[in-house]
């Protein structure tokens, strides 16, 4: 079967949702095609940060209803080390603040409101492709769930299939420039019932290793462990893990209450970046066009970022017929990429034990973190890129 749209969006994460969200408000059509199952989509778990910038989007849009509901409003954040602990109050700092909700629930809200609106999302689509990138007809192909084909024909295409997705390798050898970076360990992340006893994050420093203390909702936890790139699960049971956990994040008080692990899996940490994040008629958005360390809570609020540059270009071309955004959509979105890469590089250096370093060095992270919260412009620096910059004039 031929679909005619405006826009063919490849993937139902944040970035494609928002997407979406964004080109109806402004009356233009599109079609979304994802190779998992809806129940898939909303059940993984992953970030649960929001900028203040990514909240407003929410709210500015008429999204926020259940965000304001069930998210977690944080005016700040702890730094632990050498066994005490430092708040970093952003409010206070900067005048904005962060919210804890949980990704997949951004992409049920997300969900919900583009199948309310009549937006076909093709869940479990397989075999997907792009075609005619350089042409002004490009075209999305796959097979529906019954093994039908089908072909999306539409104006422009938005990347927004993740990393390991099948936008950004159809992009012509040659086109793109790759910047990489792996860390040499990733986090064991566990989502736990258990109840926050803490009332805001915590990132710790600890010679065992980095830890954080985030959570979900009042009964629900949600810890990192600093561990090896490639871990044997089976060397983890969640005894391991609680003990491990209250070692780092806090020797004199209990700051973790034990509970039921009911998730757990471990987080490469790498950065990326492909430029530009457009070749022809396809534009990439999200974690596509790059990745981040989760240090910083920088990866979905990216993908939203991105996504709000897109919905203007396009929406420009429809309304004018002007490509200048459309035109300028890397450069524009690679700045604020950057200094997303810069921050999540820092705060993944700062606060993690690094294989093989010299006391020297342990001692320099030590005197950074002494630094950071004993100065107020060096709190500041850190407080206003944690909460997001402000979005910028494009
Ligand atoms: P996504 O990867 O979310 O969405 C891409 C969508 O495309 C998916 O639904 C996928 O199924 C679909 N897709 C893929 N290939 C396709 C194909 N061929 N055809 C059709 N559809 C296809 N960030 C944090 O800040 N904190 C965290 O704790 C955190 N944890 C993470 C854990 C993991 C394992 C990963 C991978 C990322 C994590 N991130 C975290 C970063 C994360 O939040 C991403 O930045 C965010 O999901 C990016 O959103 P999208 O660009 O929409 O990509
Ligand atoms: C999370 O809650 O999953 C989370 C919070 C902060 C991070 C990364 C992940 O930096």
């Amino acid at each position: 079967m031929k679909i005619r749209t405006q826009v063919g969006i490849v993937g139902a994460g944040p970035a494609g949702l928002m997407l979406a969200h964004l080109l109806r408000l402004q009356g233009i059509e599109c079609v979304v095609v994802e190779n998992r199952s809806r129940r898939y989509v909303e059940e993984r778990v992953r970030a649960g940060v929001l900028e203040q910038g990514t909240v407003d989007t929410l709210n500015e849009t008429g999204l926020g209803e259940r965000m304001r509901k069930e998210g977690l409003h944080h005016d700040g954040v702890y730094l632990r080390f050498a066994d005490r602990s430092h708040r970093i109050d952003f409010v206070e700092l900067t005048g904005r603040a962060v919210t804890v909700y949980g990704q997949q629930e951004v992409v049920k809200d997300l969900i919900a409101a583009a199948l309310h609106a009549g937006t076909p999302i093709m869940f479990e689509s397989s075999d997907v492709a792009v075609h005619d990138l350089t042409t002004q007809q490009p075209r999305i192909s796959y097979r529906d769930v019954a093994g039908a084909a089908h072909d999306v024909v539409c104006d422009f295409i938005a990347g927004c299939d993740g990393f390991h997705g099948v936008c950004r390798p159809s992009m012509p050898a040659g086109h793109l420039e790759f910047f990489d970076r792996v860390f040499p360990f990733a986090w064991l992340g566990v989502l736990a019932e258990s109840e926050p006893v803490s009332p805001e994050l915590i990132y710790a420093h600890h010679e065992r290793g980095f830890a954080l203390f985030s959570m979900r909702s009042p009964g629900v936890t949600r810890l990192y462990l600093q561990c090896k790139p490639v871990e044997d699960m089976a060397q983890w049971p969640d005894d391991r893990i609680w003990e491990e956990l209250q070692r780092r994040l806090g020797n004199d008080a209990p700051v973790v209450a034990t509970g039921r692990i009911t998730q757990k899996g471990v987080t490469p940490m790498r950065s990326f970046v492909a430029a530009p994040m457009r070749h022809g008629r396809l534009f990439l958005a999200g974690d596509a066009a790059h990745i981040v360390p989760p240090t910083g809570a920088k990866g979905m609020n990216l993908a939203i970022a991105d996504v709000r540059v897109l919905s203007k270009a396009v929406g420009d071309f429809y309304r004018d017929g002007s490509e200048d955004r459309l035109n300028r959509y890397s450069e524009i979105c690679l700045r604020r990429v950057w200094k997303g890469q810069r921050f999540s590089a820092w705060m993944t250096s700062l606060l993690h034990r690094i294989p093989g370093q010299s006391p020297f060095d342990y001692r320099v992270q030590l005197a950074e973190l002494d630094y950071i919260t004993g100065s107020r412009a060096a709190a500041t620096a850190l407080a206003e890129n944690y909460v997001g910059l402000p979005f910028e004039a494009s």
